[in-house]
């Protein structure tokens, strides 16, 4: 695999192309990952590698996703959080992909999504080796955001499958009203609850938090504001994955002129050795990024 510093001409017009290919396949699969949901509300026998119950629309969306992706010939590799290892499919770009992010919400009919993180690296890759990153949000309507390139794009996605752009140059406003985060009060540490409270004190902010992180960051992409998912008693790592949450959210807020954090430095920044490691995760405006890494100084 040749490193980004050597690519030829020819192997960053390659790359270009299969990104445009890897969000097309996204998008047009999303019509069927939707219509496959409704007789997939059950719980599937296994277990995810983060040790977490599958449903059977994961697994569905999973299959689905490493097919289509598998198929395209600038793809090497595919990896999912619902499979160990990742799958060998040719050579080319790596692809990481959180198929049914939030399918907890699937019984409540609450929003979900597919998250896809793009890296020009073999697995596990770093926040240096993200080439371009997606996530399809599955509510009211169908939507993707992408970010390659240094801007971020929201598109409507039709039943169809046919797809346009709905917003060019996403920017997170500079009038943030929306704030969520994970976890229990009581399993955060002091000095973040009282990052929190200072957050609920501004009679601007408002509380959204609706447990899948895709329907959760597309509020603070369009409101502004912040979302977390912390460190917990129980999870000192926190519970979102580097690889297939961290980096791919962090690179689309970030292009989006927001800031992104693990409690002390850009989730970008953060290197794990295991594919399915974990961080905790803040994104959003500077101002409550910057607050989240003053608030955990003083721990
Ligand atoms: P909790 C969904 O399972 C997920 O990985 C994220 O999408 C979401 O932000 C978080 O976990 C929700 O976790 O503990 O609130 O159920």
């Amino acid at each position: 695999m040749a490193t980004k510093e050597n690519l030829t001409p020819a192997e960053t017009v390659s790359n270009a192309t299969t990104i445009s290919q890897i969000f097309d396949v996204v998008a047009r699969a999303a019509p069927e990952v939707r219509a496959g949901l409704p007789g997939r509300r059950v719980a599937a026998e296994g277990e995810n590698p983060s040790g977490e119950s599958q449903m059977a629309a994961d697994v569905f969306a999973d299959e689905l996703l490493c097919d289509r992706l598998g198929d395209l010939s600038g793809v090497g590799e595919y990896a999912s959080e619902e499979r160990e290892h990742p799958v060998d499919v040719g050579t080319g770009l790596s692809v990481c992909v959180d198929p049914l992010d939030g399918s907890s919400n699937l019984k409540p009919n609450n929003t979900m999504g597919t998250i896809v993180a793009v890296y020009d690296a073999p697995l596990p890759a770093t926040g240096a080796d993200v080439v371009a990153s997606a996530y399809v949000l599955y509510g009211a309507t169908t939507t993707m955001v992408t970010a390659r390139d240094g801007t971020v794009t929201e598109y409507v996605i039709h039943e169809d499958g046919e797809y346009e752009v709905c917003r060019e140059d996403v920017r997170l406003p500079d009038d943030p009203s929306v704030y969520g985060f994970g976890g229990r009060v009581p399993d955060w540490v002091d000095s973040f609850t009282a990052y929190v409270r200072e957050v609920e004190s501004d009679p601007s902010m408002k509380l959204r938090y609706g447990g899948s992180m895709i329907g959760d960051v597309n509020q603070v992409l369009t409101y502004g504001g912040v979302f977390g998912y912390p460190t917990l008693a129980d999870a000192p790592e926190g519970k979102l994955r580097v690889q297939f949450e961290g980096y791919p959210v962090a690179h689309i807020v970030e292009t989006a002129g927001g800031r992104s954090s693990d409690g002390s430095q850009s989730l970008m920044d953060v290197e794990k050795e295991d594919l399915h490691a974990r961080t905790p995760v803040y994104v959003g405006n500077e101002a409550f990024v910057a607050g989240v890494e003053e608030a955990l100084a003083d721990d």
